[in-house]
């Protein structure tokens, strides 16, 4: 029992995230109760939190009031309510609209409206103040993510006294495409209310370094930036990179077990016993290179290179922001694609490809990873990629092979892997039947050096540098 202004909260560390790290299940008999989201982000931070003094800030993902705080495990969950109107302003139109086509090399045109913009706004400093009530005195508080770009400097103005760090979950632009952003300024006057900015890769810090020289004019050296204060008084804020990564030793485990093995052999029967199984799990979103992946396999059976029943493609699409028209739209494309494909290639019983809009648990995922003698993934753009890291996780047997975009963060930490460009639909091909014939002892090495890489740079290794770098960030306050 400290002395508090009533401004002030009692946690040491304060997480703030788009969305809790529960969900709201309604079971059979009407009762309501809140059940751990599956998400990378919950188990990465379950790892920092344990036997911590933590609180987490974040939306419950339903409409309208927001539920009492609560406690889960070790931590202290603080909802933040969101009306209708600022989840069709705040999260799918500037988040998903402007944001992720802006900050994904403008795959899709992003859209700038400035009703957006200002729900945005509003969030984020509902974001910002409920953080800043949780907070104990020199408390830590990480920010996450591209929804919440002005908690930062909003928090920093409301409590000076904390430690703040941000981390971008996908990639930072260049200064050429960022500039298109009407409130470019704003946000980055909000990312540098920050001591730490987490990036994915050095090229996304490095961009960032740039916009800060080259739209706002401000002196960066060595990774840090020089914000000028009050006065003649300079803040330093770091930027740096940290690839996020994900809980190698408990899937592994898990891939190990005999359920999973032994579903992994049935899956294989289901699909006919081919020779190859390719396969593709993605959020169903025009960042993750779908539709390239099944124009080169299209093509592949249409020359035929392959075809069933010898070959089949499994693509597992989650549903993914299914109200924001550029997705309808993408969902439309594949599932035309997909309907051709079956129709001019399969046979009774012996579809091309498997085509699943679904969400599974890890342990299906984990067998689905065993069962595919190459994963395809083919991002346009991609901040990591876990789906990349999963599966050699799970190939404690060293087989399959993974096709990997160049575009995603996953590349440049998986530089085994089949690396592609998937605009190069030739290349994308070629690279995909180089996965499939190349020697296995060979395929083996390069599974058994991306495995190492995976389990030796896990999720928590990911937590801890990231809060190591926070603890040690240039201006302590
Ligand atoms: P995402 O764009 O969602 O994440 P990704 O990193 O691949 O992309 O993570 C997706 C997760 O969802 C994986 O753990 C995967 O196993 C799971 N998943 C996918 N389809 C599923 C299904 N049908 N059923 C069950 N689970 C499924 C964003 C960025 C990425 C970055 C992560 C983490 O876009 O670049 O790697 O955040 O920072």
């Amino acid at each position: 029992t400290r002395d508090q202004s009533p401004a002030e909260g009692t946690y040491e560390l304060v997480v703030v995230a788009n969305r809790l790290p529960v969900d709201r299940v309604t079971d059979d008999d009407g009762t309501v109760r809140w059940q751990q989201s599956p998400g990378g982000l919950v188990t990465a931070m379950q790892s920092v939190m344990t036997g911590q003094d933590g609180a987490w800030v974040g939306w419950s993902g339903d409409p309208g009031e927001a539920p009492e705080p609560f406690d889960s495990g070790d931590m202290h969950l603080h909802a933040v309510g969101l009306t209708e109107q600022e989840i069709e302003d705040h999260y799918e139109g500037f988040s998903n609209e402007t944001l992720w086509p802006l900050y994904h090399d403008v795959i899709v045109p992003p859209r700038f409206r400035r009703r957006w913009f200002d729900g945005y706004r509003t969030v984020n400093r509902r974001f910002a103040e409920v953080a800043a009530s949780l907070a104990a005195p020199g408390a830590t508080v990480w920010v996450h993510d591209y929804q919440l770009q002005l908690v930062p400097a909003m928090l920093r103005e409301l409590r000076p006294d904390v430690r703040i760090g941000w981390f971008n979950h996908i990639p930072f632009p260049g200064v050429e495409i960022f500039a298109q952003l009407p409130w470019r300024k704003h946000v980055v006057q909000g990312l540098l209310g920050a001591d730490l900015l987490g990036f994915q890769r050095r090229a996304d810090a490095d961009n960032f370094l740039r916009v800060c020289r080259r739209l706002l004019g401000l002196h960066t050296r060595g990774g840090t930036v020089e914000v000028p204060g009050p006065g003649d008084s300079t803040r330093v804020v770091r930027a740096s990179s940290f690839p996020i990564s994900i809980d190698a030793a408990s899937l592994s485990d898990l891939a190990r077990t005999p359920e999973v093995m032994e579903r992994a052999r049935q899956i294989r029967r289901d699909l006919g016993d081919p020779e190859h199984v390719l396969l593709g799990v993605d959020r169903l979103d025009y960042t993750k290179g779908i539709r390239h992946r099944l124009k080169a396999y299209e093509e592949l059976l249409s020359d035929g290179v392959l075809a069933p029943p010898q070959a089949v493609l499994v693509q597992v699409a989650t549903p993914s922001r299914e109200r924001v028209s550029a997705y309808i739209q993408l969902r439309e494309q594949v599932e035309v694609t997909v309907g051709r494909a079956n129709g001019d290639f399969g046979h009774l019983g012996m579809p091309a490809i498997h085509y699943l809009h679904q969400s599974y648990g890890r342990a299906e995922m984990a067998a689905m990873f065993l069962a595919a003698d190459v994963m395809l993934v083919t991002p346009l753009r991609d901040g990591m990629n876990l789906v990349a890291k999963e599966y050699v996780t799970c190939r404690h047997d060293d087989g399959g092979a993974l096709v990997l975009s160049e575009f995603t963060g996953a590349a440049g930490e998986l530089d085994r892997a089949f690396i592609c460009n998937p605009h190069d639909i030739d290349g994308l091909k070629y690279t995909i039947r180089h996965a499939l014939d190349a020697d296995p002892a060979e395929k083996r090495r390069r599974m058994r050096a991306m495995r190492r890489r995976v389990a030796e740079y896990d999720v928590s290794r990911w937590a801890g540098d990231f809060l190591a770098a926070l603890d040690a960030a240039p201006d302590r306050p």
